[in-house]
């Protein structure tokens, strides 16, 4: 292509690369879904199809973008990870970012009405807003996803109260709010107990633990797996230099891999040790 003397407005680009070697998390969220919830009528706390179709969304991410190693959602937001080694668009932010939202958005609107087939969409319609953040250790990277877990968790046992006391216990939101005020987990698990006789151990998994979507292969007996170490430091890396075949057979054998959906614990090592391949830079 010819040089033009408008060709210097090129440089105004600036450069937005992750920082290399580390593992990069796009969080995607919905736009006012607070709003979004109460126009499509979602049930209170939690309403299986909304859930079910965010799954059904970031699976079909992850089956187009073979580097998402895992990712993690709960209520309108996802996690996905990409794997320090990934190289997908030179890493730049911008990207990686703009490609899962929008792929994202793009399925949850197209699978919509599989999940609502009676109730159709209607502008405004659903948008996602992302965001990179990197993070330079797996312990970073697995306390990262423990956080948001625990925010599933800590959010739903407290829905699943006010949401018993008001549905019921026939309070308003106002005296549901007051009675759950200053009070522990523990205080919430008692009273649904004693007042609802609901045992919050029995909810649904997806419920309390969110979901997991992530590339299944054979599993590895606890107790017999090579742990995934911290991984290589940047010099080893540089001396053993994938090959450009193996990169394309890794992800060649990433794209046959099935996509699960699970509702597993991701805090405790026994997930990840049994999946070994989801940390190590094998597919
Ligand atoms: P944002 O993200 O700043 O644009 O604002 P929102 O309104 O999306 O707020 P956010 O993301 O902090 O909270 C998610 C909202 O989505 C929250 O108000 C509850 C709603 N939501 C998500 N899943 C469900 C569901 O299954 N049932 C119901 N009823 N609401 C849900
Ligand atoms: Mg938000
Ligand atoms: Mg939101
Ligand atoms: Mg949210």
């Amino acid at each position: 292509m010819a040089n033009s003397k408008y060709e210097y407005v090129k440089l105004f680009e600036q450069p937005d690369q992750l920082l290399p070697n580390t593992w990069a998390v796009v969080r995607i969220d919905g736009r006012g879904f607070t709003k979004f919830a109460n126009k499509y009528n979602f049930e209170k706390p939690n309403d299986k199809r909304a859930l079910d179709l965010m799954n059904a969304a970031a699976r079909q991410v992850l089956v187009e973008l073979p580097d998402i190693t895992i990712a993690y959602g709960v209520s309108d937001e996802y996690s996905f990870v990409l794997h320090k080694t990934c190289t997908l668009f030179e890493r730049r932010a911008s990207k990686l970012v703009s490609t899962i939202v929008s792929t994202f958005t793009a399925y949850y609107i197209f699978l919509w009405s599989t999940y609502f087939p009676e109730t159709p969409l209607t502008a405004p319609l659903p948008s996602f807003d992302g965001r990179a953040v990197c993070y330079p250790s797996l312990q970073n990277l697995r306390d990262y996803m423990s956080w948001r877990q625990v925010d599933c968790h800590i959010n739903n046992l407290y829905n699943t109260t006010f949401w018993a006391l008001i549905q019921l216990g026939g309070m308003s939101s106002t005296e549901a709010g007051e009675k759950l005020n200053g009070t522990f987990s523990k205080d919430k698990n008692e009273l649904l107990y004693s007042q609802f006789n609901i045992n919050y151990n029995n909810e649904p998994e997806i419920y309390k633990k969110g979901s997991v979507v992530f590339r299944d292969y054979e599993l590895v007996e606890p107790g017999t797996h090579n742990t995934a170490s911290e991984g290589e430091s940047i010099a080893e890396l540089a001396a053993q230099p994938q090959s450009k075949t193996q990169v394309d057979n890794d992800r060649k054998r990433r794209t046959k891999a099935r996509v699960v959906i699970e509702h597993l614990d991701i805090i405790r090592d026994d997930f990840w040790d049994r999946r070994p391949w989801l940390l190590s830079n094998k597919p």
